[in-house]
């Protein structure tokens, strides 16, 4: 049996890469140094997968900031506003296309970041126009294949496919049609790997996961044309898909030239059946039976039980693959298949062991809680009064001016602040002082806003470590880990905690610190709230009763933390749900199901609130078409969303839904260092406000600005304010 994986985690155990990123950009560490880290740590990964005995060690998935970009990169396909005369190092034109600058150079705009899939992790959108045109740059793999070929192991390249990087891709021109592009896109590939057999590479991985999406039919049917001319001179292709079930794109893909397929036999184990039913006898067949989107423990027995049969009927064609850390329940698996379960008894009844007694734990089940959920009311799903209604109120109530400026939540978390967590954290710090330090920062953070002149402030977050860990820590039935790091986007990293239980709130979770941040200002203070569906969305979640159920668990508790802060005179509440769309499932069919659900968990966590609190929600780089009507549903006062890379294109399909309530739509990129210029922030807003009425706008960065630093912030806020004055002026003397 061919033991393998799809890839492994980038970032290093301690995320020695993003330190090592973060120290270059920063220009404490020369390029160099930057390389030398890098390659100690791929070489550190490539032993320890060889260490858990795959037979083939994945070369490729490595990158310095992020997969999708290294493809464009690969494939020679640089947007052409980063094409420079200037003599500039490699390294730094990918800085500049993954950040929106060079060390130190002049800004340009970056490339747009979006979702990966259904998943919390963010990739650099290629772009396209009727001018690209592809050509191989393969140094970097190369020298990557070189190193792990020095652990004299077999070495499978991996390497995004064709058809998925132009699905990922955008068109700044409508009328172009990606597929057009393949005609100067597959010599490219077909150039890159004749390269890969003349190196004497037997397997290539070549990944196109959106056969686990709904296709077009002329999508469909390129499969075959690119893979007919793909497979000729090259080693022989694992065509590799992950996600979920091959649904529709099963017989596509079986019936491709290629020497091997992978599927995803978690998500997709139910179409196995079916698929051996028409597997040819020479073609290998990869199975993905270690889940890798989940921390649970592999049932082992179970799965030894599930593919025995299969390993019994064509063991030398038959791989396993894990896509990340989990090797070790791989080869227990591998082993067991190929020697016999009695070679390895006392490891599987460990396993056991283990499954049993999660099964049982006592801490898992609270009555109180399953009582509370069962008798949910339908006029707890509801506010007490539509939108028009509750928006009179408010208006009157809070008196703000026409483009009301606000922030989405977070403020710089700057290493005094990390320091003052971690101290309290080690015992360094005792709890009062602690609460003096977060005041501290509170008191500066709100003080810096009103000098800025911003309408709604925030208390900034200091106390947060992330949105989601935050809130976790302080709920039942959760659990974390210290260094189950996971890439989000560059350097970015985020800790996702486990829920394990059911979940209740045993005490308010923000109350403290939002009244002490209202106590010291007369503008008004908006309370910050991780929403149900993101709560969820962002944690490894138990998977021993349906996901909804732990969704409204969730909500249930947040209604008690909206209903806390309104009682303690707060008047607007924000109930973040950036997680909303990425959580959608991947097939179309089953959309419907997880808005409305995910529409209940939300107006469940809100609609205990007064007509006269505003609650405000927040979504990033969240792609709205098909969902507008769900995002309406949600009914909250306010929403903010992510605008500012793709130039407040989003918004021409609020418009045409006619969306009914307020909008800000972010005008200042947080995620790069550039600060923007008043007159580019008026003119984002000035389109905005051809398809929403002005009446109905607000005008704040794009997301919270926890990643930025307090002197990027300051004149970028400043300018925020001065911009939203601007736009004020006009509407008056155009009246
Ligand atoms: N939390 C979680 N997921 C997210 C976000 C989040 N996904 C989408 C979006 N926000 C991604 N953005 C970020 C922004 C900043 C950080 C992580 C994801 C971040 N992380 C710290 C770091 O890498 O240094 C570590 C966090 C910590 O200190 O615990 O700053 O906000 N769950
Ligand atoms: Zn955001």
């Amino acid at each position: 049996i061919t033991l393998h994986n799809l890839g492994f985690p980038r970032i290093g155990p301690k995320r020695e890469l993003k330190f090592a990123l973060e120290a270059y950009w920063h220009g404490d560490l020369d390029a160099h140094s930057l390389t030398d880290t890098a390659n100690q740590l791929l070489d550190a990964q490539l032993q320890h997968q060889k260490n858990s005995g795959l037979s083939l060690l994945p070369v490729g998935d490595f990158s310095l900031y992020d997969h999708v970009l290294d493809t464009s990169f690969l494939l020679g396909n640089l947007p052409k506003r980063f094409h420079t005369d200037q003599p500039i190092q490699e390294l730094d034109q990918y800085f500049r296309v993954a950040r929106g600058r060079s060390r130190q150079g002049e800004p340009v705009s970056a490339g747009e970041m979006t979702k990966w899939f259904d998943t919390n992790y963010h990739y650099i959108v290629p772009e396209f126009d009727t001018d690209t045109h592809f050509s191989l740059h393969a140094e970097k793999l190369l020298a990557q294949i070189e190193r792990a070929k020095q652990t004299g192991c077999a070495v499978k390249p991996v390497i995004l496919g064709p058809l998925t990087y132009l699905w990922l891709g955008k068109c700044k021109e409508a009328s172009l049609d990606k597929l057009n592009l393949l005609q100067s896109l597959v010599p490219v590939y077909a150039e890159l790997l004749t390269e890969l057999k003349n190196l004497g590479i037997d397997w290539v991985q070549v990944d196109e996961p959106i056969l686990a999406l709904d296709l077009e039919s002329s999508w469909k049917a390129a499969f075959s044309r690119v893979y007919d001319q793909l497979v000729g001179h090259s080693p022989n292709l694992l065509l590799t898909s992950y996600f979920g079930p091959l649904l529709d794109n099963l017989e596509t893909a079986v019936s491709l030239p290629v020497a091997g397929l992978h599927i995803d036999a978690v998500r997709g184990k139910a179409e196995l059946p079916k698929l051996l039913e028409h597997w040819p006898a020479d073609k290998v067949l990869s199975l993905g039976v270690i889940d890798g989107r989940n921390i649970w423990r592999s049932n082992i027995n179970v799965l030894l039980n599930e593919l025995a049969p299969v390993y019994a009927a064509r063991s030398d064609k038959l791989w396993l693959a894990f896509a990340s850390e989990k090797l070790d329940e791989l080869a227990l698996l591998g082993r067991a298949l190929e020697q016999g379960p009695d070679v390895v008894l006392p490891e599987l009844e460990a396993n056991a062991r283990a499954i049993e007694s999660r099964r049982r734990s006592a801490q898992v089940t609270q009555r109180p809680v399953q009582e509370r959920l069962a008798s949910i009311q339908p006029d707890q799903l509801q506010r007490q009064s539509s939108y028009p209604q509750r928006a009179a109120l408010q208006h009157e109530r809070f008196r703000l001016p026409l483009y009301p400026t606000t922030t989405i939540g977070s403020f710089p978390q700057t290493a005094e602040i990390r320091q003052t967590r971690l101290k309290y954290k080690q015992k360094q710090l005792s709890a009062d002082d602690y609460v003096s330090a977060i005041r501290e920062q509170i008191a500066y953070a709100i003080q810096e806003q009103e000098h800025y002149g911003l309408d709604v402030l925030v208390h900034g977050e200091a106390e947060r470590n992330d949105m989601v860990e935050y809130f976790g820590e302080q709920l039942q039935g959760y659990a974390f880990t210290r260094f189950g790091w996971v890439q989000s986007y560059g350097s970015r990293c985020v800790k996702p905690p486990i829920i394990y239980g059911d979940v209740s709130r045993p005490v308010p979770m923000t109350v403290d610190w939002t009244v002490y941040a209202q106590s010291l200002t007369q503008k008004l203070v908006k309370g910050m709230l991780t929403g149900p569906v993101t709560m969820l969305q962002w944690a490894f979640v138990r998977d021993d009763q349906p996901r909804h159920q732990t969704a409204l668990q969730i909500a249930l508790a947040l209604r008690d933390e909206v209903q806390d802060l309104e009682a303690a005179g707060i008047q607007m509440i924000q109930v973040d749900e950036p997680a909303f769309r990425e959580g959608m499932p991947l097939r179309r069919n089953d959309w419907q199901t997880y808005l409305q659900q995910a529409v209940e968990a939300f107006r469940l966590s809100c609609s205990g609130a007064l007509d006269s609190t505003q609650i405000h929600t927040h979504m990033c780089y969240s792609e709205f078409n098909g969902i507008l009507d769900a995002i309406a549903d949600m009914d909250a006062d306010v929403i903010t969303i992510e605008t500012s890379r793709s130039d407040m294109e989003l918004l021409d399909a609020f418009a045409k839904f006619a969306y009914p309530n307020e909008i800000g739509p972010g005008v200042y990129d947080i995620h790069s260092p550039n600060v923007p210029g008043v007159e580019q922030m008026v003119s984002l807003m000035r389109k905005a406000s051809q398809w929403i009425p002005a009446e109905r706008l607000w005008v704040n960065p794009d997301c919270g600005l926890k990643t930025r630093q307090w002197n990027e912030v300051a004149p970028a806020l400043k300018n925020l304010v001065q911009a939203a004055q601007q736009l004020r002026t006009e509407q008056s003397t155009a009246a």
